[in-house]
This record gives structure tokens, C-alpha cells and sequence, in this order.
């Protein structure tokens, strides 16, 4: 039998309307432009978010530091949450393409807001560059897929627009923001002037990313693009799944956001699993299992042997990320396999 991958929301397999998209995808060379399937995701993309353009890359790591390369220049400062992907998962290529220095602040939930970011701002003198860039996650992975309440987006835009500042936001879970707070997705991009959404997580698709900004930023982004390696041919066929999950899997995301809190509830309940249910705003369910007298990683190896999978992500702390290839039994058997964790004495795996 199949283990509940819980891992991540990066699991999901194509579904066979994907598949079949793929298939069937009409391409072309998308380095000169002519991939057709390529360019209507763009558009598509482009049209979601509300923006003048888009472009399509292989992953969220190279949307977000493409953004950050285009705003900003070298010696310049990012602001940004202290757990944010751009900081701690991306390889510390915000200093290797960019040249940059983040400046980050610490949050109790992952997000920023003008009154924390604004002492932090700084224009360039005789001995700095000064800021070049405002980035916010939305959801937020590492606080737990948090999302950002449109009021504190937009007193984020108002006060960066009055320092002159871009923002980017790292969207790769921005359908879950969407979701979660019940607007569109152009309403939350309209508070940032470019967006990384990915295609391959929490949507379903099996690889990409889409950029989303202004024309002339995209432009640049697209020469970006190529600089890395990442002009990618007939990309169509991948497209052609991005496409279809645009199309169909945001109607699934409150059956997945309702899993995860359900996960949550089940895991308030047992001895030794520390968690606040009430922070579980979306797909991302973290827990510590310190009460347990287990690692993380111990405890994860526990639950391997029951056919779950989830993620050690600190000493003592477990990520567990719902999505359209897991159901309701799914997250039941999670729940009895941490029960049973939490009962077995502590064996080394
Ligand atoms: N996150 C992955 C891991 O890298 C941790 C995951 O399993 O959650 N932004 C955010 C907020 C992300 O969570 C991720 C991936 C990315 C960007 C990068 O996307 P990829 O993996 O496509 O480069």
C-alpha cells in the first residue's frame, strides 16, 4: 500500500486530465517565443494575478531570486521575514545572484508589517546602498501556511509606495492565501508588483512556476530566465498540466485546508503533541513533539513504519502539508499513526 505522503504539498502526482493535457499539448520553441501552450499559461498566469505579464520558470526558487536580481542591485538590502524561503531555503542566492544582504525581522507568525518593516528602511549614502527590495511570503511555509490579511498587505503597499520601495511576494501557496481569506487572487498580487505562484504546490501540477509583473519587469526577467539555464524548449507539455491545474484545482483547496485543521484538532487532543489548532490557517500543519521525549526525527521514523510520511523540520518540530492526493482516511490514519508514536517508548530509528 502507498504511504500517506504528507511531506509536502510538492508530492502530488499528475492527475490523468494533466496527463492527458501534456499529451495532447500543442509546443514550440519557447526560447524564440513560440510555444504556444507556453504562452497561454503566461497569459493565463498573467490574467489571475492581475498583471501586465508572465513568465514561466521551472520552480519557485528560480521565480523569487529572478524578482529579486530584477529589483534590485548590488549591495542592496532585502527585507524580509527571518523564516522566509528567500532566506533560509534558497541556497543563500540572494547574496550569490544578487548580490544582496537580507535584512530580517522576527515575527511570532511570519508576517511582516509596515510598522516593523519601516525602521529598517534606509536610502543610500556615502557608506550604503540602502533597500532595494520588501519581500513577504503568503502563505508563510515556515510559520505554518499563514496568510496575510488584506488589510496589513495594504498598509504594506501604502507605506512602501511612499518610500519608493518594490515589494515581491513569494506566492508559491498564494491560491491558499486566496482561499483562506475568501478573495481573489489579483487582490492579493495587487499588493505587491511582482508575484512567484508555483504550479507544483498545493495545485498539483508536476513542475513549475509562474512570475507575474509588469511588462518591462518581465522583459527582464525573461533575459534572467535565460541567463540561469532556464529557457526550457517545448515546455508546453508542462505548461499544458499547469494549465489544467490552474483551471481545476483551486476548487479543491477548502476540502485540503479542512483536512489540515481536522489533522490539527485530532493532534490537540493527544498527550505530548504540542500544537495550536488555531494557527492552522491552511494546508501546513506543524507540531512539537518535545512532550513525546522523541526527536523529530525519531518520531518520523516511527511513523514511516506506519506508512506516514511527514517532514523533521527543527530538533523537535514535524511538518505535516495536506493537498489533493491525500483525503480525509488519509489524515485518520495519520492521527492514529502519532498516537501510536506518541505510545511506543522511545526506539532509536
Ligand atoms: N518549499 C518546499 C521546500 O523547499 C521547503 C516545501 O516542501 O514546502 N517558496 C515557498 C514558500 C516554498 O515553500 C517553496 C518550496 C519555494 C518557494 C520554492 O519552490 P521550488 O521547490 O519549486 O523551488
Amino acid at each position: 500500500m502507498n504511504p500517506v505522503d504528507l511531506r509536502s504539498d510538492t508530492v502530488t502526482r499528475p492527475t490523468p486530465e494533466m496527463r492527458r493535457a501534456m499529451y495532447e499539448a500543442q509546443v514550440g520553441d519557447d526560447v524564440f517565443g513560440e510555444d504556444p501552450s507556453v504562452n497561454a499559461l503566461e497569459e493565463r498566469g498573467a490574467a489571475i494575478a492581475g498583471k501586465e505579464a508572465a513568465v514561466f520558470v521551472p520552480s519557485g526558487t528560480m521565480g523569487n531570486q529572478i524578482a529579486i536580481a530584477v529589483h534590485t542591485s548590488p549591495g542592496q538590502e532585502i527585507i524580509c521575514e527571518e523564516h522566509s524561503h528567500v532566506v533560509l531555503y534558497e541556497m543563500g542566492m540572494l547574496a550569490r545572484l544578487s548580490g544582496c544582504v537580507a535584512r530580517t525581522v522576527a515575527t511570532t507568525d511570519g508576517r511582516l508589517d509596515w510598522e516593523s518593516v519601516r525602521p529598517r528602511v534606509r536610502g543610500s549614502s556615502d557608506h550604503f546602498r540602502g533597500t532595494g527590495l520588501v519581500e513577504v511570503e503568503n502563505t508563510h511555509n515556515y510559520a505554518g501556511g499563514r496568510a496575510y490579511s488584506m488589510e496589513s498587505l495594504a498598509q504594506l503597499r501604502a507605506g512602501t509606495r511612499a518610500a519608493g520601495l518594490a515589494v515581491h511576494m513569494d506566492g508559491a501557496r498564494v491560491f491558499h492565501a486566496a482561499a483562506a481569506l475568501g478573495v481573489p487572487v489579483r487582490e492579493i498580487a495587487a499588493t505587491a508588483d511582482s508575484l512567484t505562484f508555483c504550479l507544483s504546490k498545493g495545485l498539483g501540477a508536476p513542475v513549475g512556476s509562474v512570475l507575474t509583473g509588469s511588462r518591462a519587469f518581465i522583459n527582464e526577467a525573461r533575459l534572467a530566465r535565460k541567463a540561469l539555464g532556464g529557457g526550457m524548449r517545448q515546455a508546453g507539455v508542462l505548461a499544458a498540466a499547469g494549465l489544467v491545474a490552474l483551471e481545476r484545482s483551486p476548487a479543491n483547496i477548502p476540502a485540503v485546508h479542512a483536512d489540515a485543521k481536522f489533522l490539527a484538532r485530532e493532534l490537540a487532543a493527544i498527550p505530548g503533541i504540542a500544537i495550536d489548532p488555531a494557527a492552522v490557517e491552511t494546508n501546513i500543519v506543524f507540531y512539537d513533539v518535545a512532550g513525546t521525549g522523541l526527536s523529530a526525527k525519531q518520531f518520523v521514523g516511527s511513523l514511516r513504519e506506519s506508512g506516514v510520511l511527514a517532514l523533521a523540520l527543527g530538533p523537535t518540530r514535524i511538518r505535516m502539508v495536506t493537498h489533493q492526493d491525500v483525503n480525509r482516511a488519509d489524515c485518520e490514519k495519520a492521527a492514529a499513526a502519532i498516537k501510536s508514536a506518541c505510545a511506543s517508548p522511545a526506539i532509536a530509528y
